[in-house]
């Protein structure tokens, strides 16, 4: 019977015909589970000369049953793998990439075109004071720009007793650094900032840069040719023109509103050539002026000996007039159809030698 068993077991074609034996053998009412019970039945005598053997012969067969499924699982494995045959030589899917926001994009130009101006890069915290944001700068008590409906102010008040906010411009960067280190210095701070404004131009975050330059001897010479060399980079057009139109900020004076030169095509605004020719007209792109005395004064240095040019610029608007966007705010919308579209390469870094727009 064992012998039997055995060959019926390993001849089995497939798992149904294996199953099949088993329950037959092993099953509830299997042969072997039979004899198991027929045990229970027997004199001691009877069961210490026939135990021995039944239980040798359910163990040969579960091993037999064992061996065989082993040997079919295999063969079952074996087919499969072969009908699903993998070719290494085909090219692998395409791993998605990322791609920089247009606003690190042009923060990273920015970064380039002023570094090869002895520039250094500041930043400093988004949550200030209203000493480093409006009192440092000369801005009165009264002005507007103080305002709950302008500001977004923190219910209380620092360990100092000044009134906390989200900073409106990246100007406390500047008053930070020209309180802590020595002139001179060579600045751009480049960052978020945050007034309570909302509408198809205005978001309530925006990006700006501002740059900053104290030394001895300084004019507005300098400011304008600083200006003038950063929008030629920037833009890469050695055609840009500047008008640089009076106007008022309470930490600069004189003050300097500096439009640029720009023609209509297709839609587009194109900046270059002189606002004042044909087709052409100008547009306000940065705010600038000679750093107020009192604004040095209050970072505790000598506006006698130390003088200063500053200026201020949207990111936002900077990057929508050179990559041509239309609207401020799909850029903080998140949609990664966008990004898809105006997203710049993460390894396509902008630099002089290997070009600006990377
Ligand atoms: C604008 C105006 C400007 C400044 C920003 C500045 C900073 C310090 C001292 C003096 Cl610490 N000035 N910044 C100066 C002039 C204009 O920005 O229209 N921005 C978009």
């Amino acid at each position: 019977m064992q012998a039997r068993l055995a060959a019926d077991i390993a001849a089995a074609e497939d798992l149904d015909a294996l199953e099949a034996l088993r329950v037959t053998t092993l099953g509830k009412a299997g042969s072997i589970t039979a004899l198991l019970k027929s045990l229970g039945a027997m004199t001691p005598d009877e069961r210490q000369a026939q135990g021995p053997q039944i239980h040798a012969l359910r163990e040969t067969i579960t091993a037999a049953l064992a061996e065989r499924k082993a040997a079919l699982d295999a063969a079952a494995l074996d087919i499969k793998l072969a009908a699903e045959a993998i070719d290494m030589t085909l090219p692998a899917d395409a791993a998605p990439k990322g791609s920089v926001h247009p606003v690190s994009q042009v923060m990273d130009e920015l970064a380039e075109i002023f570094a090869d101006m002895g520039f250094a890069v500041a930043t400093g915290p988004e949550i200030e004071d209203d000493w480093h944001n409006f009192t440092a700068l000369n801005i009165p008590e009264t002005h507007p720009a103080r305002a709950m409906h302008d500001t977004f102010y923190f219910p209380d008040k620092d360990a100092e007793g000044h009134a906390m906010l989200l900073r409106t411009h990246t100007s406390p960067v500047q008053i930070r650094t020209m309180m802590e280190k020595a002139p001179p210095i060579r600045i751009i701070a480049p960052g978020r900032v945050y007034r309570s404004d909302s509408d198809a131009t205005h978001t309530p975050m925006f990006h700006q840069v501002e740059g900053l330059v104290i030394d001895r001897g300084i004019h507005m010479g300098h400011l304008k040719w600083t200006l003038e060399t950063f929008l030629k980079a920037y833009f890469e057009r050695d055609d840009i023109v500047l008008r640089l139109r009076p106007s008022y900020f309470p930490f600069t004076e004189p003050s300097a509103e500096v439009d640029v030169g720009y023609k209509q095509e297709k839609g587009r605004r194109i900046v270059g050539g002189h606002g004042d020719d044909d087709g052409h007209a100008w547009m306000e792109l940065l705010g600038s002026g000679m750093v107020n005395r009192r604004v040095i004064a209050n970072c505790g240095l000598d506006p006698d000996e130390w003088q200063g040019f500053a200026f201020g610029v949207g990111v936002d608007r900077l990057a929508m007039l050179k990559y041509g966007m239309d609207d401020l705010r799909a850029f903080f919308d998140g949609d990664l159809r966008w990004l898809a579209h105006y997203g710049f390469g993460a390894l396509s870094v902008p630099t002089l030698s290997g070009g600006i727009s990377a």
